[in-house]
């Protein structure tokens, strides 16, 4: 039945059922609360938290099944669901035939092959030979075979870290957010296999209807992703200086001139990205600008 328009039939009149998006997410774990969070940015309303396996959308049709991550990209291929928010980790290591779409800017972590510290490490040639713990063995095997690399992958489940120290193994393959957990067992981080964070995923054959919907949910996601990464700036500026001023924002157009009640002064608006307010904002500010104030946006539609 599925991908099929559903039809009843009551007395005379015919009744289509509403087309709703299934999306997975992560049930509990370190991509749980940002994948909420960002659906609730994008003004989707869930209702009963974590807890329940589905939660339809209160005010968008979509339903949300929270999954363990390892299990959301088998179930998008499939079609159980039709779209998913996983680690490009996890999509990677399934070898999974979706398609991917945003990433959206949670989650990052590196897959990085680490040894003990005192080993010396003198390039990708060291693992020639030597045994591998990861719970990576695709990813790893790929990024070896590349580099024409032999080695022996043990696959372990968790705890990879303390492989080396109890004689399992002489280096790991394994995630790396902060390099605490490297640390503490005293590895250090020598390759890094893959650069990972959480993206949007979906079934490479979703019907029409759904793919309406995912796109609404797309375009508002990126409202969103790019609001984050945006600053809406006020400043006051005397007119004779408002040419130099607008030259040196980069915004969205050019920007917004509003007359102040002192004569011959004027507030300019912008929109800034995060990475540029700093290297503009010493010039503003030698070029006359005043009373700077720099906010955050919510929603930013270009
Ligand atoms: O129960 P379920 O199967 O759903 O969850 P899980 O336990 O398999 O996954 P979870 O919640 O730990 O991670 C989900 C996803 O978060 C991963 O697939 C990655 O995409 C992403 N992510 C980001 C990380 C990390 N950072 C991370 N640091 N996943 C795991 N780690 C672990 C890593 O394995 C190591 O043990 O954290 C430790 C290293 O962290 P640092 O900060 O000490 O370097
Ligand atoms: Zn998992």
């Amino acid at each position: 039945m599925l991908g099929k328009p559903l039809f009843f039939a009551k007395n005379t009149t015919i009744f289509k059922m509403e087309t709703r998006l299934k999306i997975a997410v992560q049930k509990s774990g370190r991509l749980s609360e940002s994948s909420r969070n960002l659906l609730k940015e994008c003004g989707i309303g869930i209702k009963n938290g974590k807890n329940a396996l589905l939660t339809p959308a209160t005010n968008f049709p979509m339903d949300i099944l929270y999954l363990r991550d390892d299990d959301i990209p088998q179930y998008v291929e499939d079609g159980t669901v039709d779209i998913g928010i996983v680690g490009e980790n996890v999509v990677g290591e399934t070898a999974s035939k979706v398609a991917l779409h945003e990433r959206l800017g949670f989650g990052g972590c590196r897959l990085s092959l680490a040894i003990p510290k005192g080993e010396n490490y003198f390039g990708i040639q060291f693992f020639e030979g030597k045994r591998i713990a990861t719970s990576y063995p695709t990813l790893l095997s790929q990024f070896l075979k590349n580099q024409g690399i032999r080695v022996e992958i043990h696959q372990i489940s968790g705890s990879v870290e303390i492989a080396p120290n109890i004689g399992l193994a002489d280096g790991i393959c394994d995630l790396v957010s902060s390099g605490s957990t490297l640390l503490g067992n005293g590895l250090k981080e020598v390759e890094v296999v893959l650069r990972s964070e959480a993206v949007m995923i979906s079934n490479q054959n979703l019907e029409p209807e759904k793919q309406q919907i995912f796109e609404k949910l797309l375009f508002r996601i990126k409202a969103v992703r790019k609001a984050e990464h945006s600053k809406y700036i006020v400043l006051n500026t005397p007119n004779e200086k408002i040419e130099t001023i607008s030259r040196i924002l980069p915004g969205m157009k050019s920007p917004t001139v509003v007359p102040l009640a002192q004569k011959g002064w004027s507030a300019l608006h912008s929109v800034l990205s995060e990475d540029e307010f700093w290297g503009v904002i010493d010039e503003l500010k030698q070029a006359g600008a005043q009373g700077i104030l720099v906010v955050p946006i919510e929603k930013m539609i270009v």
